[in-house]
Parts: structure tokens; C-alpha cells; sequence
């Protein structure tokens, strides 16, 4: 039997970005690992990633074209052949287009990180919408309000090495649950704290990081940007400061250090409901000790402040110049070292716009967007232009996924809406699709990845052929512009010719490809001390602290909260967050069943004091519910939720929930300060025992 072993990378959204091999016996995937010889991989997955094969095989797999044939919604879809799918989804984008593309902006693109490789996320498909004229998707539904913080503050989304944390003597993980969604990290500080330095995790939530860090300090939601104005409260009465290098490499710091005197230790305590006595021994902890790194994750952002709390922390390592050592400094984000590599106008081709400029749809508000009337006068005294009659999502899960969901789902409910689904499996997206298309899994495809937690640039090859009819998105994109008659010669290109022109030249900054496939990955020449010296992305080299359009950033209180909506948090008194479950990835791998646990459902966990207020003991079915919906969900009542806040994991396939509802239900779609991204952690709810459950 002739075994292979192929040279492989995760596509998942998630920091580590790993290289895999796959083992192939006879054309069959048997067996996917961690790449030993990777640095950041060193031979391990996570538990999700290494089910691959499961995935890529389960029953579920979509594998030919499917047409509607019930109403929307009702599940009832026949197999069709491709040709048949693509000339009738051509004739129909045609006809909502119009004869000369004036009504193009109907149609709306979907995408996101369900691979975020470069070639099956943004190339082909962009290159086919910009064709089109299609509107533009403001993709926010994760990241945007913490990447903009890091470009008003650093120029760029960039920061320390991950491997550097081995060396720091206090790591501050902040917002982040690394076991779950950064475990590649989370060897680095284990190694670090072997060598004696402390672990101090910021998280509402127990999680299983918090728990063997040195530390826990459980804020209230949305209180970040206050306990990091309190640390610098510290940092300045105790002159905990390096003068030289705010002098030298930072910018605006006589205004902020002004609004940070206003904030004593006992202030942030109030606002974020810990003991004053906590920020004065952190601040003392990260004033003293070097190096000091913090490692902030994106479960900080989510709320309507996360933009200027992600600025506030960011700030902190220039305050104390832990940017001078290896080992000291930040990491949200690492994708802006990449930004010079990736030649982007050539895999996307926005010059295919000709000089049209689209309306722009923000993916996290789609639920209103969908429901909207043509020319519909907005908040802001613009209109909406056209109504949206078409869809086509790929990469991504809205009606799982999308903030307040039943508007999602209503949306999408729409029977004159016409929708394209790419997907490896019937979704709660698919399920409301016109057509489905069978879209190929990383080990059929070709693709390059790069990593928002690390510098190395990898290369996915093809593994196995696609199954059944499935195909990659790049070639449905393909087959696609070739049915609508657009001949420009780059739709005729190869995934291997896109693979080839993905990065610059290395001598302009990126990869060579020969390279990149004869050793499977390739490191950025990045400085081990990137800001010893300053030399931030910004024009001037400096760290904004005033930055220029924002100010200098301070702590806003949630929308919805005890402190900013004192009558509907005396309806609804407890702030839900939905932080990721650790064994899915989104909605991802919630349809393998050996992933969904014991209990197979959605959980709640809720404090001992608060589930005893309430009658409800563990391992009973509650009712959470606010004016936007209700879930059910089975309460584990204990020490990971604090006081006041309850935590619901993972974002659930809503059909395998026994309501056929999932926290979405619950979520606001309003906008955080920065980055116009969703606040899904600023969510006010009340629960209760719930009466008999209706199963489903
Ligand atoms: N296993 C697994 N891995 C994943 C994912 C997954 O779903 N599952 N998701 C991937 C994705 S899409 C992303 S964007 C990344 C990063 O995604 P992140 O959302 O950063 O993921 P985590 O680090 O798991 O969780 C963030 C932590 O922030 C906490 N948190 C919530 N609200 C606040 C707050 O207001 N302040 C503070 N300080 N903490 C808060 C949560 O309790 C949680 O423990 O992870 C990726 N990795
Ligand atoms: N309440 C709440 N909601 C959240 C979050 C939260 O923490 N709480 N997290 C938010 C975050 S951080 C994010 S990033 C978003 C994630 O939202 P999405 O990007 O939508 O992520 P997934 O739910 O993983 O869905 C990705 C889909 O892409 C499909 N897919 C994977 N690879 C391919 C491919 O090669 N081709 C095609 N055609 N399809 C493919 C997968 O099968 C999967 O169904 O969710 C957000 N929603
Ligand atoms: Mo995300």
C-alpha cells in the first residue's frame, strides 16, 4: 500500500497556524500531526485539528451541487449537476445585476475565516466580485476593533515574537483563554514559568488558563480599559516609568498621563469589580519586573469599548519600556508583519473595479441589512442603497455566527432572497441557501497561509483528490466568472499561477515559492527586539498615544451594564459572554460528534450565588432571556463564572441545540468604538429555571 506524507498547514482562525503532516495511503487521508520540525508547531495539534481526517470524511460532507426545492428554510434539496448550478446562479446574478451592472451592489459577498488561506479565502472570489461590481463585505465580525488599535497605536498589527514569551519573567495573558485558542503560546509560558516567571490572567471567566496561572484577576466585562488606566495610575505616582523611552518613542503621553491621575487604584475597582489592592500589586508586578510581556487576545474587544481598551494596553509596555528586550512587549496580533509580503492587488485585482466604487456592507450588521428597504434613510443621514437581492457566502456561517440572530435568520429567511452557499457541510447557513455548492477541505487543496501568532508563511499542499464533485472555492469562483462571460485572462489562472504571485519576490519583502515548497515554511527577517529603539509602523517611528482622529483613548463603560443602563440591568442583571469552546472552532467541528462531549449540548455557567438566587442547581435546564430572545441550555453551576457574569461556551450549530437556538439569539448588533465590530460580550441577560423542555 503505498504511503505518502504530505506537507500540509491548518487553514483554521486561530494564532497558531500550524504545519502538518498528512499521511495518504492509497489516495486516503489516515492521519494528520503537528509538523515536528516547525518552531512554533513542535509536533503537536490541538484536539479539534488533529480530527481533520474525521471532518474531511464525515458523513455530513456536502459533495454535489444541491438546488432548494422546498420552501426556504424547509431543508429540501435535490442533487444537480454542475453545469445546470452555475448557469442557472449566472443567469440569475446576471438578472439582478441588469443588463449593465447598475444594480450589481444587490448582490452581497460573505465571507470569512473558515480558511484563511490566501487562494481559498480572498483571491479568485474577490477578483470575481470586484468584476461584478458587487458591494464591497467590511469584514469585522472578529477582530476589527483590536486591529485598529494596533494600527492607531503601532502603525500596524504587530508585535513580540511568540517564542520570546520562554524567556519573560511576568506574562500578563490578558483576554485570553491561550489553552483553548492559542496553545502553541501557552507552551512558551509554561516554559517560562519553569524558569521561575509569574502568570497573571485577566478574564472574567475561570478558564482552564486562569486556573494555572499564578494569578487570577476576574474583571467585570468591558472593564479592561479601566484597570489598565488604574495600572498606569500606579506606574506614574510610583515612577515605575522609563522617561527615556516615552520621551524618545512615544507621542501624546502628557494627555493620557493627565486622564490616568484621575484614576486610582480604588476607581478602577469600583468600575471593574476587583479589589483595589489588585491593581496596586499588578501595577507593582509589571513596573518592576523585566522583562514583562503581555498577551492580549481578541476576548478583550468585544464589547462597545474594546478599540480604545486594546489602545490603553497597548500602550502599557511603552510606558515601562518592556519593548527593549526580546522577551518584553506585546502580542494581539501579528499579521501586519506580513503586510509588505502578501501582494494582495495581484491575488484580489481591486483595478477589476474599473473605477466603480461600491457601497460597503458591514458583515456584522447583515441582520438589519438584509431586512432593509432600498434607499432606507440610516442613523448617520446616509441611505442604503439597493435592497439586497442576492447572497453568496463562503467561508463562514452568518446564521451561527452573526449577532442577533433572529434577525439573521429572518434575513435569510427571505424567500425572494437569492443565496449561494460554499460549504463542506449543511449548515445552519446552507440550510436557508437557494444552492449549495460542494466546496473541497484543506487536505484537497492547494494554498499558502500566513499567521496573525506567529512569522512563518507555510505552504498546504493538495493531500488527496476532491471527494465526490466537491471543488476548491477558487475554482467555483472560476467556473463562475467563466459562465458570466467575464474573459480577462487572470480568471483563467491556476491555484499553482496563484500560489506563484501570492507573495512579492523576497527581495521585496516576501517569499520565494521554490522555497517555500521545498522547505514547507519560511520566517520573516523580523529584529528580536523589534521597538528596542522605537521604529513602530507609524511615519514618525513612534507609539500614538494621541492618535491622530481618536484622541487619546479612555475607558467606556459597556452599552449595556449595571453602571451605563442601571433599568435594564435591573430587568436583566447578569452580563453574558459567549468566549470560545475548546474544542470547536466557531461553528466549526460542532458537527463532530466526538467533539461535542458528554452532554452534547450547550452549557451555561453561572456563579454558586447567583444560580442559588435563582432555584437553579446543577445540571438543570435554564431559560436565559432578554428583549432580544431566549436560549436553553443546561446550567453547570460553579467557579468559573464570577458573581454577576455567566458565561455561555462556543458559538453552537443552532439545529444541534435542543431549542434549535444559540447565543446569537441573545446578542445586539451595535458597533464597537473603533473598528465598527460587534460587542458580543456587552450583553445584559436574565436567567431562570427553565419549565419543561421542549425537545425538539
Ligand atoms: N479552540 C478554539 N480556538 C480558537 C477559537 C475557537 O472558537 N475555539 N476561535 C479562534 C478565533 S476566531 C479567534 S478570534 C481567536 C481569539 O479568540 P479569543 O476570543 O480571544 O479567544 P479566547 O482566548 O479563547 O477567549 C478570550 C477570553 O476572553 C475572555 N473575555 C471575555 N470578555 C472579556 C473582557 O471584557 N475582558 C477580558 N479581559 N477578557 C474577556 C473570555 O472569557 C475568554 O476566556 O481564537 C481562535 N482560536
Ligand atoms: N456569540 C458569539 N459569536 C461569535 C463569536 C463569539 O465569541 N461569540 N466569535 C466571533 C468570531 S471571533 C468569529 S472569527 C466569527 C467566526 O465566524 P465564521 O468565520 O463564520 O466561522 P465558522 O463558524 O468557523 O464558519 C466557517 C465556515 O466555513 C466553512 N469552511 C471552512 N473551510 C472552507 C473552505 O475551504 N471553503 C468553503 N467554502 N467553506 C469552508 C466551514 O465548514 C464553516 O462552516 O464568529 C463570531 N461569532
Ligand atoms: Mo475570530
Amino acid at each position: 500500500m503505498p504511503t505518502t506524507l504530505v506537507r500540509a498547514a491548518c487553514p483554521h482562525d486561530c494564532p497558531d497556524t500550524c504545519a502538518m503532516l498528512v499521511t495518504v495511503e492509497d489516495g486516503r487521508a489516515v492521519k494528520v500531526r503537528g509538523d515536528p520540525d516547525h518552531p512554533t508547531t513542535h509536533g503537536t495539534l490541538c484536539t479539534k485539528v488533529s480530527r481533520y481526517p474525521e471532518r474531511t470524511y464525515h458523513e455530513g460532507r456536502v459533495l454535489h451541487p444541491l438546488r432548494r426545492v422546498g420552501p426556504k428554510g424547509s431543508g429540501r434539496f435535490e442533487q444537480v449537476g454542475w453545469d445546470e448550478a452555475l448557469a442557472d446562479i449566472a443567469a440569475r446574478l446576471h438578472a439582478i445585476a441588469g443588463p449593465d451592472g447598475a444594480n450589481a451592489e444587490a448582490i452581497v459577498p460573505y465571507s470569512y475565516a473558515g480558511t484563511m488561506g490566501l487562494l481559498q479565502s480572498e483571491s479568485m472570489a474577490a477578483r470575481f466580485f470586484n468584476k461584478l461590481g458587487a458591494s464591497l463585505l467590511d469584514r469585522t465580525i472578529c477582530s476589527s476593533a483590536g486591529g485598529e488599535a494596533l494600527i492607531a497605536t503601532y502603525g500596524a498589527k504587530i508585535g513580540m515574537h511568540v517564542e520570546h514569551y520562554a524567556e519573560s519573567k511576568l506574562i500578563v495573558i490578558w483576554g485570553s483563554n491561550s489553552i483553548t485558542s492559542n496553545l502553541h503560546f501557552w507552551t512558551y509560558a509554561q516554559q517560562a514559568k519553569r524558569a521561575g516567571a509569574k502568570l497573571v490572567c485577566i478574564d472574567p471567566r475561570r478558564t482552564e488558563t486562569a486556573e494555572k496561572c499564578h494569578q487570577h484577576i476576574a474583571l467585570l466585562p468591558g472593564t479592561d480599559g479601566a484597570l489598565a488606566l488604574g495600572l498606569m495610575h500606579e506606574l506614574i505616582v510610583n515612577d515605575w516609568l522609563d522617561h527615556d523611552y516615552i520621551e524618545r518613542h512615544t507621542e501624546g503621553w502628557p494627555q493620557l498621563r493627565e486622564r490616568a491621575l484621575a484614576w486610582p487604584p480604588e476607581r478602577t475597582a469600583a468600575a471593574s469589580g476587583i479589589e483595589a489592592e489588585v491593581v496596586r500589586a499588578l501595577a507593582r508586578d509589571y513596573g518592576t519586573t523585566k522583562p514583562a510581556a503581555i498577551r492580549l487576545n481578541y476576548g478583550m474587544q468585544r464589547v462597545r469599548g474594546g478599540g480604545s481598551a486594546a489602545r490603553l494596553i497597548a500602550i502599557l509596555p511603552c510606558l515601562v519600556g518592556a519593548w527593549r528586550h526580546p522577551a518584553g512587549g506585546m502580542l494581539l496580533s501579528a499579521s501586519g508583519w506580513f503586510r509588505d509580503a502578501i501582494d494582495n492587488a495581484a491575488l484580489r485585482r481591486p483595478d477589476l473595479l474599473g473605477g466603480r466604487r461600491p457601497r460597503t456592507i458591514n458583515m456584522s450588521t447583515i441582520g438589519d441589512d438584509l431586512l432593509r428597504e432600498s434607499g432606507e434613510a440610516l442613523a448617520d443621514g446616509s441611505r442604503f442603497g439597493p435592497r439586497i437581492e442576492a447572497l453568496v457566502v463562503y467561508n463562514s456561517n452568518p446564521v451561527a455566527v452573526a449577532p442577533q440572530s433572529a434577525k439573521v435568520a429572518a434575513g435569510f429567511g427571505r424567500e425572494d432572497l437569492f443565496t449561494v452557499v460554499l460549504e463542506h457541510f449543511m449548515t445552519d447557513t446552507a440550510d436557508l441557501a437557494d444552492y449549495v455548492l460542494p466546496a473541497t477541505t484543506q487536505l484537497e487543496h492547494l494554498d499558502l497561509q500566513v499567521s496573525y501568532g506567529h512569522t512563518y508563511a507555510l505552504i498546504n499542499e493538495a493531500a488527496v483528490a476532491p471527494l465526490g464533485e466537491a471543488k476548491p472555492n477558487t475554482e467555483i469562483f472560476r467556473l463562475l466568472a467563466a459562465r458570466m462571460g467575464f474573459d480577462e485572462p487572470c480568471f483563467a489562472e491556476s491555484d499553482e499561477d496563484l500560489a506563484r504571485i501570492a507573495f512579492k519576490p523576497a527581495a521585496r519583502g516576501g517569499f520565494d515559492f521554490a522555497e517555500l515548497r521545498a522547505h514547507g515554511w519560511q520566517k520573516l527577517p523580523i529584529a528580536d527586539a523589534p521597538f528596542a529603539e522605537g521604529g513602530f509602523a507609524t511615519p514618525n517611528g513612534k507609539c500614538r498615544i494621541d492618535a491622530p482622529g481618536l484622541g487619546v483613548p479612555d475607558h467606556l463603560p459597556n452599552y449595556e451594564s449595571a453602571a451605563s443602563t442601571p433599568g435594564l440591568a435591573a430587568r436583566f442583571p447578569l452580563a453574558m459572554i459567549s468566549p470560545p469552546e475548546r474544542n470547536f472552532l466557531n461553528s466549526s467541528f460542532v458537527n463532530v460528534a466526538s467533539l461535542r462531549g458528554i452532554d452534547g449540548e450547550p452549557v451555561l455557567e453561572i456563579a454558586p450565588g447567583d444560580a442559588a438566587a435563582r432555584g437553579i442547581a446543577s445540571g438543570q435546564r435554564v431559560r436565559i432571556f432578554n428583549d432580544r430572545g431566549s436560549i436553553q441550555c443546561k446550567a453547570v453551576v460553579g467557579p468559573r463564572a464570577r458573581p454577576g457574569v455567566v458565561n455561555g461556551l462556543g458559538v453552537w450549530w443552532k439545529k444541534l441545540a435542543r431549542d434549535g437556538r444559540n447565543g446569537n439569539e441573545l446578542t445586539h448588533q451595535r458597533l464597537t468604538d473603533i473598528g465598527r465590530a460587534p460587542s458580543f460580550y456587552d450583553c445584559l441577560v436574565e436567567v431562570e429555571p427553565a419549565a419543561l423542555s421542549p425537545s425538539r
